[in-house]
């Protein structure tokens, strides 16, 4: 196993003793998250109840075949707790996410949760965001004139593909993919992106986080 993976379920055990009977849970999507449903479902097998919120397609499948009772948003009284991962984070529980396409129900599945948990491997600390290009998600309709206008912005949007073909979200929508290195007004920035009618949601996640746990060779370390 690489040290990566060790360091992912490392940090997934630990965010498990969070999760408490009777607990909704947001299910966040990527290969930490999974690592977490699978922790999650053998808890479920022995004997844990809680009802899960998943945040992508390939997460609820996932969810369901580990046997997590699913449930929609829309019918979920509360998320009491939303463990998801990450592309990058600062100290500051600053992240980009989104690298998965999933960052739309992502971010708003963190809105309504009391608590958000994201777990990372070391990799993923960086002092400040944007190595990682920013993904957005964007309408179709709209794709040409917002990457016309994100250009001019000096933002070098790129369209994700997929298998040669433009990549597609759980909404059906594009995402387009940023280079926001340099960039250090994040809340401006994001303000400027959501301003764009079309575009629907962006990856940064700037205020929504409560704690980090981030698995460290054999360790954890925490942030909040
Ligand atoms: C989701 O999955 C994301 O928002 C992020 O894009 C990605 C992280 O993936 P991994 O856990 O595979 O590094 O959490």
């Amino acid at each position: 196993m690489s040290s990566t993976t060790n360091e992912k379920i490392i940090a997934a055990k630990a965010a498990l003793k969070l999760v408490e009977h009777g607990m909704v849970v947001g299910l966040g999507s990527g290969s930490t998250s999974a690592i977490m449903i699978e922790l999650l479902g053998k808890a479920c097998r022995e004997g844990l109840n809680i009802k899960g919120v998943a945040s992508s397609g390939i997460s609820e499948k996932l969810a369901i075949k580990e046997g997590i009772p699913v449930i929609s948003l829309d019918v979920a009284p509360k998320i009491d707790i939303n463990i998801d991962g990450a592309d990058e984070f600062d100290t500051k529980l600053q992240l980009i996410k989104g690298g998965g396409g999933a960052l739309l129900r992502e971010k708003i599945i963190a809105h309504f949760a009391s608590k958000n948990v994201i777990i990372v491997d070391s990799s993923k600390k960086v002092e400040q965001l944007g190595s990682f290009p920013l993904p957005i998600e964007v309408i179709p309709f709209a794709q040409r004139k917002i990457m016309d206008e994100l250009g001019q912005m000096g933002l070098s949007p790129q369209v994700r593909l997929h298998n040669g073909k433009e990549y597609r979200t759980d909404q059906h929508n594009s995402i387009l993919d940023l280079d926001i290195q340099g960039q250090t007004d994040l809340e401006t920035l994001q303000s400027s992106l959501i301003n764009i009618p079309g575009i629907v949601e962006t990856g940064l996640f700037l205020n929504t986080t409560n704690l980090i746990i981030m698995g460290s060779g054999n360790e954890t370390k925490t942030f909040q």
